[in-house]
């Protein structure tokens, strides 16, 4: 199987007190959370990903400020600006993923399905690429 992206929207509850979004487990994420990090003092200049995953899924969040993200399922590749808090990216296994136009202050999290682990990265274009000639259709 190819990999894939797509939007997912959360809920907003707007408030004079100001906005408030939730994500739950079985409802706005298609896997078991695992993992969360944060992206933050990114310098402006900074270009971050450059790599694919084997088995990691994630949803990726501009919690604050923007950023580019532009992904590579090894045929297409599309550039999607993030931006809005309510709005992730679920990336699917499988997926080349390189961030850079950090805003000032941007703050991007990530809900990851798997814990931490070196191995599960494809950081080599070429490897990615050829591991996909080898997936089942
Ligand atoms: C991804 C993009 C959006 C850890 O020890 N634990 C962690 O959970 C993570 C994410 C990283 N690290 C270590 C591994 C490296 O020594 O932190 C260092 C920087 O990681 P990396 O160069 O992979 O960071 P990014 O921003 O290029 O990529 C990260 C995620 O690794 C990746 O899965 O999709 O954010």
């Amino acid at each position: 199987a190819k990999g894939f992206v797509r939007e997912i929207s959360l809920p907003q509850i707007h408030d004079p007190r100001g906005d408030l979004t939730f994500v739950e487990g079985q409802n706005h994420v298609p896997f078991d959370i695992n993992r969360v990090y944060y992206l933050y003092n990114v310098p402006v200049d900074a270009v971050r990903g450059g790599h694919a995953h084997r088995e990691l899924e994630q949803i990726v969040f501009a919690l604050s400020g923007s950023f580019r993200m532009t992904v590579d399922d090894g045929v297409t590749r599309s550039e999607y600006w993030l931006r809005d808090p309510r709005k992730g990216l679920y990336i699917s296994r499988l997926v080349w993923r390189e961030m850079d136009a950090f805003s000032q202050g941007a703050v991007c999290m990530v809900l990851a399905s798997h814990r931490y682990n070196e191995a599960d990265y494809y950081r080599d274009y070429n490897q990615f690429i050829a591991a996909l000639r080898d997936q089942p259709q």
